[in-house]
């Protein structure tokens, strides 16, 4: 039988870090559309983020985004988060929109271009200091739209440079997380495509960096619970950054396009004890909220990866090693779809009245007022969006 009892200790455990980004306007190349109250500042952002905490009680830290995020005093953000009842977490480096990075930033064949796109990854490293983030995630657009348009091999050598300067940069307890995506912006090559790529160039780094696995990074019909498997299985898994696509890098809500991969993912998790807290493993979101009200979106997905963790905690780990031991085919995969099939909701508003939440956290959120009171306050000024 499963422990109900580990499960639920678990389950308090449990923290899903938000990203600033999701909270301001984003969209496609054909459209932004804005919404009233979005933030105008990181202040704000950090405010609508610990919203997201305070009815799901499991969302305990908000990404930076640099320069999105861009202040001047970065302690005093770290504060203000604090005040508000949450942490600032994982800094998310952009390299990819100066007009500089056209052709690459740590890749790029200019060496001028290359130091500068390091400053910005080490400056970065600046900011962990002053707010007391652990993690500094790396996302390189850098790749070729065209065959012969610069050497694979080379930019190869020039990322492996750069990584070891961000290594050597980083304190004793801080990491770098290194994120791979197929795809895009680049469409010929990409220099860290997958996560052999990421995982190769983490491995001699050593044990400061690790590989983030984005949902979303993936080709249509990828086995990613098996990646996540290898990868915990190597403790090479730094963490993940959470959200659903259907086609491309959609960036949708965790859980909403296939929830029973979440589940399949998180099995996996609990399967290689990447739930221990010794394991280090980041659980991030990376969406947007292009068209769906922003804060109920990142609660609906905090809920979402809340239910699929739940669930794969619930599999009946004696009954499923015995089936797959006695070559039960059909025994083994009832055991798992038992526990994905299971309605684990009343199960999670049980723990959250237990620690004093309301129960329904959605709902909870949209009677508060919080939507309308930021609406009607935030009035004038910018609107965060991406680059903003
Ligand atoms: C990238 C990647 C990064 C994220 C940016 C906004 O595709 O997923 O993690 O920071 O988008
Ligand atoms: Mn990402």
């Amino acid at each position: 039988m499963t422990d109900l009892s580990s499960a639920k200790a678990a389950l308090r455990r449990q923290a899903i870090e938000l990203p600033s980004w999701a909270f301001g306007n984003s969209g496609t190349r054909f459209k932004v559309f804005g919404q009233p109250g979005v933030p105008r500042t990181p202040e704000e952002k950090i405010a609508d983020a610990a919203q997201v905490h305070r009815y799901t009680g499991i969302a305990p830290s908000v990404a930076l985004h640099i320069p999105w995020d861009a202040v001047d005093d970065y302690a005093a953000l770290a504060e203000y988060a604090r005040e508000q009842g949450v942490r600032i977490g994982t800094v998310n480096a952009n390299v990819f929109q100066d007009d500089d990075f056209k052709l690459g930033s740590v890749t790029n064949p200019d060496p001028g271009i290359r130091a500068k796109a390091l400053d910005h990854l080490l400056a970065c490293v600046d900011v962990m200091d002053a707010t007391g983030s652990a993690d500094l995630k790396l996302w390189f657009a850098d790749g070729t739209n065209y065959p012969g348009q610069d050497d694979m091999r080379a930019r190869q050598d020039r990322l492996a440079e750069a990584l070891e300067a961000v290594r050597d940069r980083l304190g004793p307890d801080q990491r770098m997380l290194l994120e791979y995506k197929l795809f895009e912006p680049a469409f010929y090559t990409t220099d860290v495509p997958d996560w052999g790529t990421a995982y190769a160039h983490c491995l001699k780094l050593g044990d400061k960096a690790r590989v983030v696995v984005d949902t979303g990074h993936h080709a249509p019909g990828t086995n990613i619970e098996f990646i996540v498997a290898f990868l915990l299985r190597e403790h090479k898994l730094g963490g993940f950054d959470f959200n659903s696509r259907f086609y491309a890098d959609d960036d949708l809500m965790v859980g909403a396009a296939d929830p029973f991969q979440l589940f399949r993912i998180m099995h996996e998790v609990v399967r290689g004890g990447g739930l221990e807290p010794a394991e280090g493993i980041a659980f991030m979101l990376d969406q947007c909220h292009n068209i769906e009200p922003k804060i109920p979106g990142q609660i609906r997905s905090v809920l979402n990866a809340q239910e699929a963790t739940a669930k794969a905690l619930l599999v009946d780990t004696a009954a499923l090693s015995a089936a797959q031991r006695d070559g039960d085919v059909l025994g083994a995969n009832a055991v798992l779809m038992d526990a994905y099939n299971t309605d684990v909701r009343p199960l999670l508003a049980e723990l959250r009245e237990a620690d004093g939440l309301d129960p329904d956290p959605m709902a909870a959120f949209a009677r508060s007022g919080y939507q309308e009171a930021i609406a009607a306050e935030r009035v004038g000024g910018q609107q965060a969006g991406w680059g903003a």
